[in-house]
């Protein structure tokens, strides 16, 4: 095989983030940009030669080119085999299934997930490994190491792959095997889910459900699993094509980037269920009538009723759920028996985890919940599961929310994301108030008092590696909490988060939203913060 060797100049800016490399389409464009962060991955992750690996992306815009140059640094690395979906396109979580189903050695996930997409939006790249989880902590930190110093990268010819085309296509000394990118993962959901007991709810010609899959990966799943295998009324997917621009929708299932969701949930016409999932189909939001489901009550809801579920009847061994994430599940936990993990903000944490058989059922802040059934959060997973429910115990969304927080209290929540386009300036903020943390307790704060604060450091219990730096924590006597982090998945400035916890007693009026009953909490936060003072910002850019 004739493997030709590129000389290229490092780029310092190719540290993975929360979720992989996230950057502008422009800068991915720029000469070797790609190539390099690729040949990085390839020289960190270890040996390739005569492995298979899976291939695709959500669609966006540059995911054919893409996928071209990733074919040509796989022949050049040795692979020998890419299994890539039709169109070059497969879901998050359908590609974890796929690298799991198929015993690859791993996989590239062409997504930038819920940011823009378009020329002018952004572009990433996620890697798997074996178990199709996201690589972990000390593989995407030996990829940026790799990443300063690389100067060659491995290209072989590969010639011109039809996607379109199901079958093996052998591409010069790469075999390329192009899949039905919904089948397998299809078949999956009907292994865990009761079919027919959601086929009666949608065909009863009562229930309305919408789910919109914003122009992005999920629609061809959404459309094969609700209307197809599951009899919803055609029409019920919307926004079903995917786009390379979204069609000029930002795909972040959330109640500010889909409020028209929100909007047709609420009032005289509302519908009984609406969700959405993001660009790469690994998050969700469940709407029911006139109730946003926060997505901490939905990880909790989904452990308190999944013995209901065919999947999860025997039971879940444990639970995770972020650091931010709302301790809702963890009241679930206790009354189960299980424990309850708490990990850092990012999917590939909860990892290990799910395969040391030590929990089943996942969940994050950012609308991502799964379980053992993948190494990824999974958006329609999410939403069959609410159907599940649904159709199973009779009651409506917004009473299964309610019956919850009867139960176990409110855990009302809110996230406050404070733009700074100065990367300096936030990480100035959080280095201040990380320094004036052990003067906190006793305080007083928003009609409460600080019982301890600290910044959170994991130590994962299957292979013992510390994550210290995970975010800044302040508890108060009245159940509250207030948790600081920077994101890790934007492509500039800095986006600070503010994660708001309140706890309301079961006994205690549930009434409002989450943002609506952490206001008070968020404007503290913020002056303890010294957000204004130190920016001249006075309100949050978004508040989730
Ligand atoms: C990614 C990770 C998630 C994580 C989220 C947080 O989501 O996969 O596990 O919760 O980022 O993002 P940030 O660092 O901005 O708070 P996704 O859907 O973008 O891949």
């Amino acid at each position: 095989m004739d493997v030709r060797r590129i000389p290229t100049e490092p780029f310092d800016d190719q540290r993975p983030g929360t979720a992989g490399l996230r950057k502008k389409v422009s800068r991915f464009r720029e000469p070797n940009y790609l190539e390099n962060f690729l040949q990085s991955v390839f020289d960190a992750a270890g040996d390739f030669r005569g492995a298979t690996l899976v291939a695709g992306g959500d669609g966006r815009y540059w995911n054919a080119e893409a996928l071209e140059r990733l074919f040509s640094i796989a022949a050049g690395n040795g692979v020998r085999r890419i299994v890539v979906g039709r169109q070059g396109m497969l879901s998050t979580p359908a590609a974890s299934h796929l690298i799991r189903l198929r015993g690859a050695a791993g996989g590239f996930l062409l997504t930038a997930s819920h940011n823009p997409g378009g020329p002018d939006g952004d572009f990433g790249v996620k890697f798997d490994t074996a178990n199709g989880g996201q690589a972990p902590e000390a593989l995407t930190e030996a990829v940026w190491r790799r990443s300063l110093e690389i100067r060659e990268y491995r290209v072989a010819d590969v010639a011109a792959v039809d996607l379109d085309e199901l079958g093996v296509q052998q591409a010069g000394p790469l075999e390329v095997e192009v899949v039905d990118p919904v089948a397998d993962y299809a078949a999956l959901m009907e292994q865990l889910f009761d079919f027919e007991r959601i086929r009666a709810l949608l065909g009863n010609g009562r229930f309305r459900m919408r789910f919109d899959a914003l122009n992005a990966v999920t629609g061809p799943y959404a459309v094969e699993i609700l209307e197809r295998r599951l009899g919803a009324p055609a029409g019920t997917v919307v926004n079903a094509v995917p786009l390379p621009d979204f069609g000029g929708l930002h795909p972040d299932p959330n109640p500010v980037d889909a409020a028209h969701l929100v909007a047709w949930m609420s009032g005289p016409g509302a519908g009984d269920l609406a969700a959405a999932s993001d660009g790469d189909g690994d998050r969700n939001m469940i709407v029911g009538r006139d109730m946003m489901v926060s997505p901490g009550d939905s990880l909790a809801l989904l452990a308190e009723h999944a013995r209901e579920v065919p999947g999860y009847a025997a039971g879940l061994a444990g639970i995770a759920r972020s650091m931010p994430t709302s301790r809702a599940v963890d009241r679930v936990a206790e009354a189960l028996g299980v424990p309850c993990f708490e990990t850092p903000t990012g999917w590939r944490f909860f990892c290990n985890l799910l395969d040391a058989g030590r929990v089943d059922l996942c969940g994050e802040e950012s609308f991502g919940t799964s379980s053992s059934h993948a190494r990824e959060k999974d958006g329609l997973w999410a939403v069959l599961f609410w159907l599940n429910l649904v159709a199973v115990t009779g009651r409506p969304v917004a009473g299964l929310v309610q019956d919850h927080w009867r139960r176990f209290g409110r855990h009302a929540f809110a996230r406050h994301d404070w733009f700074i386009a100065d990367g300096a300036v936030a990480a100035g903020i959080m280095a201040g108030l990380e320094g004036r943390l052990a003067e906190l307790t006793g305080q007083a704060l928003a009609g409460a008092r600080v019982t301890r604060a600290d910044s959170f450091t994991y130590t994962d219990p299957i292979d013992g590696s510390v994550s210290a730096g995970q975010g800044l924590r302040v508890f108060l006597d009245d159940g509250s909490r207030l948790v600081y982090r920077l994101s890790g998945t934007g492509t500039q400035g800095a986006t600070l988060r503010i994660y708001l916890e309140r706890y309301l007693a079961p006994t205690a009026d549930h009434g409002g939203s989450g943002p609506e009953l952490t206001a008070a909490l968020g404007s503290a936060a913020a002056r303890l913060a010294r957000i204004p003072a130190l920016t001249g910002i006075e309100a949050p850019a978004g508040i989730i």
